[in-house]
């Protein structure tokens, strides 16, 4: 149905209402300012609302993922479980949107389509797919890092008669496997969790596995009343400790170089980690595990010992054993038993790389030696990480320029938060900010705070443009290639380097900041301390 063309008029729009959008609103709100979110989804969530794909939680610390800005909600929510999976997370969103009354700052159902800078208005225009349109001094998305989920480029798609789901798009109601022949094509994260959860009730899964990925333990538990009583009491010193690390995760890295030690210390220590819950093994680890290829393969060794203790027939663990990248150069898969689903007689593993899928057909299917007849087929194919979203909104700036052409070699940003040439356009965790690489609330909390103390700075100064210059931009970007460049994992092809071949995206760039949290929020506030410097604010 198209809606009324009657323009809509906000100081902010924002785009989104997951983590980073509901906070940019609550935010907003209490300092006054005309906002409207809005989002493509019939709720609040994002990533916790689309991805309701059996297996589906966290694996950051369920109580250093928790936003801090609030005490009231730190006094009253309380985690279940270490690793909280989806629908307690959804839980968590659906309550902080209740606590704060945000639903009825924001439109539901509304997909922008296109945002577009009038330069002579000094506003951007937003118009929805249902023709919803509306005009904002500000546009913030808020449109998260995998947003965007990509199906395999696999000629027939369409053709499959069975069920078929791709993880990031799951279905509101429940999806039994049981007694089924289940497909899932994808080993990423996503398809980790997911496979390890079907495995449990399936009656026969075949697994189609293009690249493996190193997968370390989760080693999730149960939190009781009293534990999180105590965790409440530690609140304080757990975001402090976050803010020091890298990545803003709870675990902190060793010190030390893995080289320094002898081969028996460096053991121990890895034993000690691959036992610890989390990113332990991968955020915890040597300073020099994901920079210095020899203790990188250190590190890598440990793990496929680890590996083929745990998978019987050794001939699957070799096709589980990556050998195209080392350990933890690209996003670390955790799992609660996912090495040993495949000892399960009914789960089957398929080497794409040794016989590539052909095509889908309307009962399953075609590789090149075999064809296979499914009753349903997940696509575990993940996203088109990082710029996909800003690319499936026709994102125009100054002299009509198109968002998507401007990055078409990669992103340009001004600290991941502006684009030169984009007046007024804020990206919340967009790329090139360090919230790409982080503990997620961690950085979100930063960026909406930057964003809502430049808007305040802007009101009381009576300043109504802000666009990041030419040369602050270049400047940045060679910085983060500079962080980037340092890592084993600019060497791998993930989303992190921007390869995506179902989007027809080869050629590595870099979509991340490799800096490190603590060293962008100093920027930030550098940036702040100098007058906005590399903005022009007028
Ligand atoms: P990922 O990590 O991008 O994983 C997608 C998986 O799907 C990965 O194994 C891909 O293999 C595979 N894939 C993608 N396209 C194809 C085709 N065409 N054929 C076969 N296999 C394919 O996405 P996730 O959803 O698992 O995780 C995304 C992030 O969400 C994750 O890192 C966490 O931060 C949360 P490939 O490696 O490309 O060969």
């Amino acid at each position: 149905m198209v809606k009324s063309t009657a323009i809509e008029r906000w100081e902010v729009a924002v785009i989104g209402a997951g983590l980073s959008g509901m906070y940019q609103l609550l935010k907003l709100r209490q300092l006054g300012f005309k906002v409207r979110v809005y989002e493509a989804g019939g709720d609040v969530g994002g990533t916790w609302y689309w991805n309701r794909y059996p297996g589906c939680r966290f694996d950051s610390e369920s109580w250093s993922y928790v936003f801090s800005f609030s005490p009231e909600v730190l006094r009253e929510w309380s985690w279940a479980e270490h690793f909280s999976g989806q629908p307690e997370n959804l839980r968590y969103c659906e309550f902080l949107a209740d606590k704060f009354d945000l639903r009825r700052d924001i439109t539901f159902g509304a997909r922008a389509r296109s945002a577009s800078w009038d330069d002579g208005a000094g506003e951007w225009e937003l118009i929805f797919e249902d023709g919803r349109r509306a005009r904002s001094r500000f546009l913030v998305t808020a449109i998260g890092p995998l947003s965007a989920p990509t199906m395999p480029n696999i000629a027939g798609i369409g053709d499959f008669k069975g069920e078929a789901y791709h993880t990031g798009l799951w279905p509101h109601h429940p999806v039994s496997f049981e007694g089924k022949r289940v497909a899932v094509i994808g080993t990423g994260a996503s398809g980790v969790q997911l496979i390890t959860e079907v495995a449990k009730t399936v009656g026969h899964m075949t697994v189609f596995q293009r690249t493996p990925n190193w997968c370390t333990p989760l080693r999730n538990s149960r939190i009781s009343p009293q534990e999180m009583e105590s965790i409440r009491n530690r609140y304080d010193d757990i975001f402090r400790r976050c803010r020091e690390t890298w990545g803003c995760f709870i675990h902190t890295a060793d010190h030390r170089n893995a080289m320094d030690l002898s081969p028996e210390e460096r053991e121990a220590a890895f034993e000690k980690l691959y036992n610890e819950p989390g990113f332990s093994f991968w955020q915890g680890n040597f300073r020099d595990a994901l920079i210095d290829k020899a203790a990188n393969d250190e590190m890598t060794k440990f793990v496929i010992k680890k590996i083929r203790a745990r998978v019987k027939d050794q001939r699957i663990a070799d096709k589980l054993i990556p050998t195209n990248h080392g350990y933890g150069t690209r996003r670390v898969p955790l799992e609660s038993g996912y090495y040993e689903v495949y000892n399960q007689p009914n789960v089957k593993l398929v080497d794409l790389r040794e016989t590539p899928i052909e095509r889908v057909t309307e009962k399953g299917l075609k590789t090149s030696d075999a064809d296979y007849e499914f009753d349903m087929i997940v696509y575990a194919t993940g996203f088109d990480a990082i710029t996909g979203a800003f690319d499936r909104i026709d994102i125009r700036g100054k002299g009509d320029q198109k968002l998507k052409d401007k990055w078409a070699d990669g992103p340009h940003t001004y600290l991941g938060l502006n684009i030169a040439g984009f007046p007024n356009l804020l990206t919340l965790v967009g790329p090139h900010n360090a919230a790409t690489f982080c503990n997620i609330p961690r950085c979100i909390e930063q960026n909406v705070e930057f964003v809502s103390e430049m808007l305040v700075h802007m009101r009381e100064k009576g300043l109504k443009r802000l666009e990041a210059t030419h040369e602050a931009e270049d400047e940045w970007t060679a910085h983060v290639y500079d962080t980037g460049n340092k890592l084993l994992a600019m060497q791998v092809d993930s989303w992190i380097t921007g390869v995506n071949k179902n989007v027809g995206r080869q050629k590595r760039t870099f979509m991340a900041y490799a800096g490190g949290a603590p060293k962008y929020r100093q920027k930030c506030e550098e940036v702040v301390a100098h007058g906005y410097e590399g903005f022009t604010l007028r």
